[in-house]
This record gives structure tokens, sequence and C-alpha cells, in this order.
């Protein structure tokens, strides 16, 4: 029996409320659908099965760079975090899995389990931390770390995403996510080739430790924290990595990690051609890497990029099953409410995507009729599919509306008085 840390009957009342509306609305969408060929039970029904991890650090308030703003409640160590990520899957039953960052969320591996079972919940993708450094370790990661130019450095941080993949293979997990703020902040600082190739031998020696059925995927960012060069700055360089270590080894887009601009949904393209896109972090941004809420700036790209993850499913890409986690950081709203904004738009843009008439697209290609084959994606992402959406989620037991049925709950102020506020915190700038 999951335990729930949302009262169901708080749930069932708010979807009381608002469930005659919400039939009606149901049925005008599908009527409206029926016209256009389109099952919306069908659709409905492979929305319900989307599903997308929440980060562990997304659940603690982040931070800028110039000062951090605690929230009510806070999350103190991983165990509240898998309690708050519990209560974005008790309304949003969009994600049932949790993205754990070590040395942050480190504990008994039986312990973890043991709650996260109890919540209902899994654990997907592992990430490790060579970007700052723990408070007992021999070598600073200051200059570097799997691309550092002293090797014991270097070795250090492999040992730490060996014991990354030990601790998630006791958890169940399949992945392992590397990313790295080795670069440099002056030019002739180092050397891009050597860098490189100390970089890719230290990737070699975790590739080595990773079980058959596990996945290595390596995330690409164009700066930060070095602000001259970054070793692992691009998608280019990111294939580079992938084809080198090897079948296991794929590519992971970071939605805020490109320059501005950026066609990302034509690099999702490619990395899938190749067989190379290993899943995403999603987010929004409007500069840099904001880690803003997803589709909370530019929704249409987020459709764009379903497009290409719905067109390589229509098309039966092999071995096609991307990962799907979100990557944000919260700083002026409750991170849970941002949780479940973010995985429900994750989830409208998918939605969205499966409206896209394929054939209909491919003919104005063919034709070259530039006009109606953009009107094409258009007429799917003018499409309010939140009928949809809410219909999966009550399905699943979820709330119709899971910020409002949230806010009716009052766990917040619950746990704020469970939690009492502690200074720093871990995760909190990210
Ligand atoms: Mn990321």
């Amino acid at each position: 029996m999951t335990e729930t840390r949302i009262a169901a009957d708080v749930i069932a009342a708010e979807n009381e409320r608002r469930q005659s509306a919400h039939q009606s609305d149901y049925e005008a969408l599908g009527a409206r659908l029926s016209r256009q060929s389109i099952d919306i039970e069908a659709v409905t029904a492979k929305v319900a099965d989307f599903f997308v991890a929440v980060p562990s650090w997304g659940v603690g308030t982040g931070g800028t760079r110039f000062a951090r703003f605690p929230g009510l409640g806070e999350p103190r160590h991983i165990f509240d975090k898998l309690d708050d990520c519990g209560v974005i899957q008790q309304l949003t039953r969009a994600t049932p899995t949790v993205s754990l960052h070590i040395p942050w969320d480190k504990a008994d591996p039986k312990a973890l389990k043991a709650r996260a079972d109890a919540l209902g919940l899994g654990f997907d993708a592992m990430n490790s931390n060579t970007f700052s450094d723990g408070a007992d370790q021999a070598h600073s990661y200051k200059f570097g770390s799997l691309s550092h130019v002293d090797a014991a450095t270097r070795r250090q941080a492999v040992e730490h995403n060996i014991e990354c993949i030990e601790l998630g293979a006791a958890l169940g997990c399949k992945a392992l996510t590397v990313w790295i703020g080795d670069g440099s902040n002056f030019p002739g600082q180092s050397n891009f080739t050597r860098q490189f190739e100390r970089y890719l031998d230290a990737m070699r020696d975790i590739y080595k430790a990773l079980p058959d059925d596990w996945r290595l995927f390596s995330e690409h960012k164009m700066y930060e924290p070095a602000f001259y060069s970054t070793v692992v700055q691009d998608w280019g360089t990111n294939y580079l990595i992938a084809q080198t270590l090897g079948e296991k080894a794929y590519c992971l887009v970071d939605l805020g990690h490109h320059a501005p601009n950026t066609n990302i949904e034509m690099i999702v393209a490619r990395l899938i051609q190749f067989g190379k896109l290993g899943g995403f972090h999603f987010n929004d941004s409007k500069y840099g890497d904001d880690d803003l809420d997803a589709g909370s700036v530019e929704p249409y790209r987020l459709f764009l990029v379903f497009n290409e993850l719905v067109d390589a499913e229509h098309r039966g890409v092999k071995g096609f099953h991307p990962a799907h986690m979100i990557d944000q950081s919260h700083n002026v709203t409750d991170p849970i409410e941002s949780l479940i904004a973010s995985a429900n738009e994750i989830r409208r843009a998918y939605a969205q995507a499966l409206l896209v008439d394929r054939a209909a697209l491919e003919g104005y290609q063919s034709g070259n009729d530039a006009l109606m084959a953009t009107e094409t994606l258009k007429r799917a992402y003018r499409t309010d599919v939140e009928p949809i959406l809410a219909e999966a989620r009550r399905r699943a037991g979820g709330a119709i509306d899971p910020v409002a049925t949230y806010r009716a709950s009052g766990y917040r102020a619950r746990v704020a008085g469970e939690r009492p506020a502690v200074k720093g915190g871990s995760g909190g700038i990210v």
C-alpha cells in the first residue's frame, strides 16, 4: 500500500468540484479530434504512459550567483526530498521516478529503496558531482576533475563515478549521467587537445565499470562555470564522446545548454538519426543555462523537440527510448508547484506532437508546400490538450487540477512546521 502524502479525500473533493466541467471539456475535445480522425482515447492512453523523472535537487529552493532565498519547509535531506517527490507523483501521476545526485543524496541504499517503495517511487539516472569539492576529499576540483592535469585527481573523479554506479545498481537504476564543469577561464590556460584526451581516458575507465544493461549519458553545456572554454561544450563534442566510448554511451541534451537561437530540435533529430540520443534534461531558458520551468518561456520550442521524438516513435526507430528528466532550479516559486507545472508542460508538448497529421505533413514536405507544412504543425500546437492531460491524471488517481489541489492540501504549511529551516542545505545553487 502506497503511503500518500496528500490525503486521498482532499484529491477526491477537489476532483469532484471540477469533474462535471472537465467531463464536458473532454467530450468536446474528443468530438473535435474525431472530425480530424483522431481517437482521443488513443492519445490519452499514450499520455498516461509518458513519464518524466524529477531531480532530487529540484525540490529544494535554488539560487543564483548572488544569493539564495530559502523557502518554507525546505527538504533537509534526501528522505524529505523523496517525500516531496511523492507529492508531485501523487498529484500528477507523471513522475514516478527520482534522479539522485551524489554526494548530496548519499544514504544507505536499503533505506533509500524502502522509503521510495513506500511512496510508490523508483529511481532514474544517477548523477555524479565532480564540479564541487566534498568536505573530506583529498584532491580539489578547482582546476577540473575528469580532465585535470593531475592523475590522482582524475582517479578520484573516476572512483566517485564508479561509486555512483554501485549505489545506483543497488537502487535499480540503469543509467549514469556525467556532467563536468571542466574547462578554462583564460586563453592558453589549457591545451584543448591534451585536456580532451585526459577526459576521454577517464570516461573510458567509468565506461568499463558500467553494468551491461546500463547506459552512460554525457551532458554537454556551452559554458559555465568555465567561461573561456569548456571541455564538453556542444553536441558535436558530445557525439564524439559517445562514438568513442561505445554502444552504451549516449548524448544527453539539456535544453538550457546551448547558445541562444540554436536549433535544438534539429540537434535532437541528428542524434536520433545516428542512434546516440540518450535523453533530456528539460527546462527552459531565455539567455543561458537559466534552469527555468519547462515550457515557461518557449513552449513552441518544447513542442518542436517533441515533434522530433514523436516522429521517431512513428517511424519505429530501433532502440529508441530516450530518458526524460527535468533539470530546473526554482528561485521564486514553490519548487513542488514548479515541478508539477513542468511535468504537465512536458506531457502537453508530447500530447500536441501526437496530434500532428504526419501523413499530411509528409505530403506538404514532398510538394514543397512550406506554408501548409508549418500550418500542420501549428494546427496541432494550437489544440488545447488540457482535458487529455487532466483525464490521464484523473484516471491514474491524480488531480484534475494538481496545483490547486496541492494548495488546498496545505502541504507546504504542514512541512514548514515539521522541518525547521537549516542554514545552507544541500544542492541549493544548481
Ligand atoms: Mn542538466
